[in-house]
């Protein structure tokens, strides 16, 4: 799919149930990079942090907002991430960050019923109008802890969120009026697939009790009218220069070639 065109029925989709699954929206070949670079990338590896669930399990990430010739940078920057989000928060986006969520097999944690914007809010971030797309690395299934999302709860406004173990979850009984009136879906996805959320929707992943690991990659985006504060990792407005889509295959096809060569 090199060349997505996000339609005038997704949008509306995007702004009644707060995402918008994108089936295939990477191909084989560019997903395997992203696989091939992200999962023996060892410096980025050795940036893994842990933020404990409630059952004391632990959920890891990486996070980053470098800009550099890099197979994330083309992901983060493609048209086909950067260019749809415009479409869905009607602004022009810039990157807030992006990292990858490593849901080991049979270990790797829950993450907690959560707004994006109930963290980002404390950043000073003035409106919720911001938004993530997730990347399926791996499958991303019921059995190893996918996506869920209460379907249409962006429209509940900001809820309040406090600590959850070592994570920051929404007020649990909000959360469960919520549950009384929005769909709970589970966003089932195969590698290469994206889905994009909005801030304010609620979301969460249980852990992973499978043999299979479930990492995905996540960018987010700021719109240019929303000022916050410029903090490392969630940076001000910062223009984002979006690359063309086949900039993914010829830095990662270069990046694979090196580490292949040692
Ligand atoms: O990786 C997951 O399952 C959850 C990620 C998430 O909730 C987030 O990044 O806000």
């Amino acid at each position: 799919m090199g060349s997505f065109r996000v339609s005038d029925d997704q949008v509306r989709s995007f702004a009644e149930d707060g995402y918008l699954m994108v089936p295939g929206m990477f191909d084989e070949v560019e997903t395997r990079l992203l696989y091939g670079i992200g999962k023996s990338d060892t410096e980025k590896r050795d940036r893994v942090g842990v933020a404990r669930d409630t059952e004391g399990r632990e959920s890891k990430l990486w996070l980053s907002s470098d800009s550099r010739d890099d197979i994330y940078n083309a992901f983060v920057r493609s048209h086909r991430l950067a260019g749809t989000m415009e479409k869905l928060l009607g602004d022009e986006v810039y990157l807030y960050h992006y990292k990858m969520m490593v849901k080991e097999a049979r270990v790797g944690g829950a993450w907690e019923w959560h707004q994006d914007y109930g963290y980002w809010y404390n950043n000073g971030c003035v409106y919720p109008d911001m938004g993530s797309v997730m990347i399926a690395v791996d499958g991303s299934k019921r059995a190893n802890g996918c996506l869920e999302v209460l379907k249409g709860s962006h429209l509940c406004g900001r809820i309040e969120h406090g600590r959850s173990a070592e994570q920051i979850g929404a007020d649990t009984a909000r959360v469960d009026l919520i549950k009384e009136q929005c769909e709970h879906v589970y966003c089932e996805m195969e590698p290469g697939d994206a889905l994009f959320f909005h801030a304010n929707l609620l979301h969460s992943s249980q852990a992973n009790d499978s043999d299979d690991p479930r990492w995905v990659l996540i960018c987010c985006y700021n719109t240019r009218h929303n000022p916050c504060r410029d903090l490392p990792g969630h940076p001000s407005y910062t223009p984002l220069e979006q690359w063309g889509d086949e900039r993914i295959r010829e830095i990662g096809e270069s990046r694979l070639a090196e580490m292949e060569a040692g």
